[in-house]
């Protein structure tokens, strides 16, 4: 069914207990010089708004309301940093982005800030870039795609909401993506699939970030 390799139990396991330990929320960084120092690995989620970004982190994390699920989409405009493990990595929620009802200017604030952001990290090590598993690749998501390509920062496609379509709808949707994947030099081959509802493809997404957070 898969072509991604299969974690060991160890990765699987390293992943488990890094998402299970301690997490604490750090600042909300609306302005680069804001964030903290880049002095430990660093991981980004990024995805359009109404992606699912705040309820896979929760997931992710065990936590609910760790990333606050906000009921207005577009609201969040900050980088919301999260002090994984006590001080092993940094785990960022960046700004969803493609919200229709956002003016050109902020379109081009988020923009300016996300690519400055994208250059300036120097542990940055992946990109998680969530992409609704109805919807597949849209407009805002190959612009972004785009960006991370020319930045050159690896980034992976993460599918979210896969229980809301057939188990062959997603499929076929993730098979499309790999393919589209081939043109994009910075893109990660393997796309992972996820329900923050039933807990699919969690434990996998665990080890990726696991594995990252090695120094
Ligand atoms: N069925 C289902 N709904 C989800 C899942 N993840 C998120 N949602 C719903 O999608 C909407 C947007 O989620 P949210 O996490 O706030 O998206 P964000 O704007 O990207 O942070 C909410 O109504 C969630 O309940 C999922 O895995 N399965
Ligand atoms: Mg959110």
């Amino acid at each position: 069914m898969t072509d991604a390799p299969e974690f060991t139990d160890a990765a699987l396991e390293k992943g488990r207990v890094l998402c299970a330990g301690p997490v604490s929320f750090v600042l909300g960084a609306a302005d680069l010089h804001q964030l903290p120092e880049s002095n430990r690995p660093e991981v980004a989620f990024a995805g359009r708004s109404n992606v699912g970004k705040s309820s896979l982190l929760n997931a992710l994390l065990n936590r609910n309301g760790l990333a606050r699920a906000s009921a207005e989409p577009g609201r969040t405009r900050e980088l919301n940093y999260f002090d994984l493990g006590e001080g092993k990595m940094w785990l960022v929620d960046l700004p969803g982005f493609g919200y229709a009802k956002v003016s050109r200017t902020q379109v081009e604030k988020w923009t300016k800030l996300t690519r400055k952001y994208l250059r300036g990290r120097v542990n940055l090590r992946r990109i998680f870039l969530l992409i609704d598993s109805r919807r597949g690749l849209m407009p805002p998501d190959l612009e972004m795609m785009q960006m991370l390509d020319t930045v050159a920062v690896t980034y992976q496609i993460v599918l979210t909401k896969a229980d809301k379509v057939k188990m062959s709808e997603v499929e076929a949707v993730r098979a499309e993506i790999q393919v589209a994947l081939k043109t994009h030099p910075a893109a990660h081959p393997i796309v992972r699939m996820t329900s923050a509802e039933k807990g699919m493809g969690l434990p996998e997404l665990r080890a990726e970030i696991g594995m990252l957070a090695e120094v």
